[in-house]
């Protein structure tokens, strides 16, 4: 069946089938790029292991930043069925060819950071990944139920430190506020900008890779949100937010996509900090990587191959 058949048909396209050289790009590119995102998401919140208040919270903080790397390699496996190799794609990165998520260029000013992380960057993961558990390309959308699962994990983890938190000091409620004041309108950027000024959606939803545009997913994050927000006792910093009966939904005021912009062309409070980090940690890995292929050499020459 041809590309165009299986796409109207709503069935999966698959390494072997032929596909539009649009299409094989726009899924490395949206696909590295998310890959990118889950490796350098682990800085943010990496910073605080060894900070974190108790052993409960240290082991649940280590866990979900192992799971970000299985998460950026699950995703640099998909890239790589589609004729790419994860080498290539952090060196695209490294050079700035390639972008990562925005959101992971603010800083993480206290614990109660962590999880605000959770509950909203991991919920607005959610909400912008569970869709694409059913994209049009079959390696991209496997990772992502694996991915979805755990994710769900890390959003009710930072939720149920939030509520832990709000039931403690005064302090402690301050600083929970503080949070989602500093990491409310990013989260909302992480969706895009918006429909009239994105000028991937179409194309990528003609062809069933994102299954709905930047605003929609938005405004799913936002209806999701506000009832959490309400039983944690927190205010969300937004003074235009309000329900609206007719549409059924949350009105909400209009994040600084100027703010969106200068921060995706690397000029975001860490951007510097995040990619002078990323790029050590690969120099410092290079004996790891040459140990690796100096192995699988020697394996392949026992096999006789
Ligand atoms: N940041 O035409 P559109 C996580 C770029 S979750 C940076 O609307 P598209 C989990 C966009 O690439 C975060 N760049 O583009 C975690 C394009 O530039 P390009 C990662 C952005 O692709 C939690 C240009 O602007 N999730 O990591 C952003 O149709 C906690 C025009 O935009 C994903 O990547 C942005 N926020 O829609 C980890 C999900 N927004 O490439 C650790 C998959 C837009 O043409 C801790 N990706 N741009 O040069 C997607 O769903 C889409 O790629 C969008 C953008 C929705 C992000």
């Amino acid at each position: 069946m041809t590309f165009d058949a299986l796409i109207a048909r709503g069935q999966r396209i698959e390494p072997r089938d032929d596909m539009p050289e649009g299409y094989r790009k726009t899924l490395v590119r949206q696909i590295a790029q998310h890959a990118h995102s889950e490796i350098i998401g682990m800085q943010p919140e990496g910073e605080w292991i060894t900070r974190a208040p108790s052993l409960r919270r240290k082991a649940i903080l280590f866990a979900k930043v192992q799971d970000e790397a299985g998460h950026g390699l699950y995703l640099y496996s998909a890239a790589e069925t589609l004729g790419v190799d994860r080498a290539e794609l952090t060196e695209l990165l490294l050079q700035g060819r390639q972008k990562y998520s925005s959101i992971f260029n603010y800083p993480t000013l206290s614990f109660a950071d962590v999880g605000v992380i959770g509950w909203f960057v991991d919920g607005a993961a959610i909400c912008n990944q569970v869709p694409l558990c059913r994209s049009s390309y079959g390696p991209y959308a496997r990772a992502m139920v694996r991915i979805c699962k755990e994710e769900s994990f890390h959003q009710r983890q930072g939720y149920e430190l939030l509520l832990r938190m709000m039931s403690g000091t005064e302090a402690q409620r301050a600083d929970v506020q503080d949070a989602v004041d500093r990491w409310w309108w990013p989260s909302l950027m992480m969706f895009g900008p918006p429909d009239d000024d994105s000028p991937n959606t179409a194309q990528s939803m003609a062809w069933g890779i994102k299954r709905h545009s930047n605003d929609e997913l938005r405004q799913r994050f936002v209806d999701m949100t506000v009832p959490q927000a309400e039983k944690l006792g927190v205010t969300l910093p937004d003074p235009e937010l309000r329900w609206n009966e007719e549409r059924g939904h949350h009105d909400f005021g209009r994040p600084d996509f100027d703010e969106l912009k200068r921060v995706i062309s690397g000029d975001g409070p860490c951007n510097e900090q995040r990619m002078a980090r990323r790029r050590q940690a690969h120099e410092d890995g290079a004996w790891v990587r040459a140990a690796a292929a100096a192995h699988a050499a020697k394996h392949r020459a026992q096999q006789g191959r």
